[in-house]
């Protein structure tokens, strides 16, 4: 069962410049920064509050480390902005069986390594009326690490 949303995912062309914006302007700052060389990406999580499953939100800003990754394609045709929504669930593996036997493209076989040891799997967007979509499981205890 999807029971909050985990992250909404920015895509953007400096970490560091975006990363100041979102302090300067909100006050939000970074809970964990990582490099995933499988997905691509640097990114910073921007914890925004607690949920009542124990989980959290965050704001994923995400700078691509190569041209071809899934986030660097995607800032050459479009430029900065939300690339994707990702939900939380206890059972990544069970609701992506589920929702793929409705239909819907799961992009992986298998959930793969996400932000701070989360599991993660990913929907096509095009059977989700063009939202790039995410199931994540996130680790038992996701500590804040820089
Ligand atoms: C592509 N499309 C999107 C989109 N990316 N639509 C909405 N939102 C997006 N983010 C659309 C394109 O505009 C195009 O539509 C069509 O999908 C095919 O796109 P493409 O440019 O030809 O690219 P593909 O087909 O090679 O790849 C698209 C696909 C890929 C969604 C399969 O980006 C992918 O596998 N994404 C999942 C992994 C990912 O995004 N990783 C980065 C975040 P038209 O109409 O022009 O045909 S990593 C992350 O988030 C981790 C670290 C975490 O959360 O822990």
């Amino acid at each position: 069962m999807l029971t909050r949303i985990d992250h909404i995912g920015i895509a953007c062309f400096d970490l560091d410049r975006t990363v100041e914006f979102y302090r300067a302007t909100y006050g939000f700052e970074v809970f964990h920064t990582e490099v995933n060389e499988e997905q691509g990406v640097r990114e910073a999580m921007l914890k925004i509050n607690g949920t009542s499953d124990g989980g959290a939100s965050y704001l994923q800003l995400l700078e691509p480390t190569r041209e071809d990754s899934a986030v660097g394609k995607w800032l050459a045709k479009n430029g900065e902005g939300v690339h994707h929504i990702a939900f939380g669930t206890a059972d990544v593996d069970g609701d992506a069986r589920a929702i793929g036997d409705k239909g819907v493209r799961v992009l992986y076989d298998e959930p793969r390594r996400g932000s701070m040891g989360s599991r993660i799997t990913f929907l096509h967007p095009k059977d989700c009326h063009g939202v790039l979509t995410e199931l994540v499981t996130s680790a038992p205890r996701p500590e804040a690490e820089h």
